[in-house]
């Protein structure tokens, strides 16, 4: 059977308390609801999806670096390190697969150091305030990009 193309979802620090508080700003959904979205969005897509999640910078880091060579691409919400990782965004840019930034929040509607993002730099896109459609949206646009690559 032929092997599909990989996409890496990546959630960083706190993520894995969606549903848990701040329903009026993250919604209701868990951190399980994210990552079977994002499967069953890759499925239709014909990508395999992998997730994970970390509330540590530098296993973040470790993911990024190691998945050059296995994914097509990687979507990213970063959480709090959005803001202030230099490393995942150097990261980002040795694995230098092409990267969707997502928010589930309007971060833009938001505190000021919400309004700056290191891995926005090197994003083909961000996704802000959609909820969990934005992750749709990134592997969609992640897909989007392969088909026209692979066009050329
Ligand atoms: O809107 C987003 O997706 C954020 O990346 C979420 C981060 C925040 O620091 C970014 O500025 C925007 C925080 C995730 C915290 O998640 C929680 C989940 C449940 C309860 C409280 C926080």
């Amino acid at each position: 059977m032929k092997k599909l193309p990989k996409i890496l979802v990546l959630n960083g620090p706190n993520l894995n308390m969606l549903g848990e508080r701040e329903a009026d700003i993250y919604g209701q959904f868990k951190l399980r609801d994210v990552e079977n979205f994002c499967k069953k969005t890759g499925k239709v897509l014909g990508l395999q999806v992998d997730c994970r999640q970390s509330n540590h910078e530098g296993e973040l880091v470790t993911w990024i670096q190691k998945s050059r060579g296995t994914y097509s691409g990687i979507v990213i919400n970063a959480g709090a390190y959005t803001h202030t990782s230099v490393a995942i965004l150097d990261a980002l840019k040795i694995a230098g697969l092409p990267v969707v930034e997502v928010h589930i929040s309007n971060v833009y509607a938001r505190e000021r150091f919400r309004h700056v993002s290191f891995i926005s730099t090197i994003a083909i896109g961000v996704m802000a305030g959609f909820g969990l459609d934005g992750y749709a949206y990134a592997i969609q646009a992640l897909a989007d990009r392969m088909k026209q690559f692979n066009r050329k």
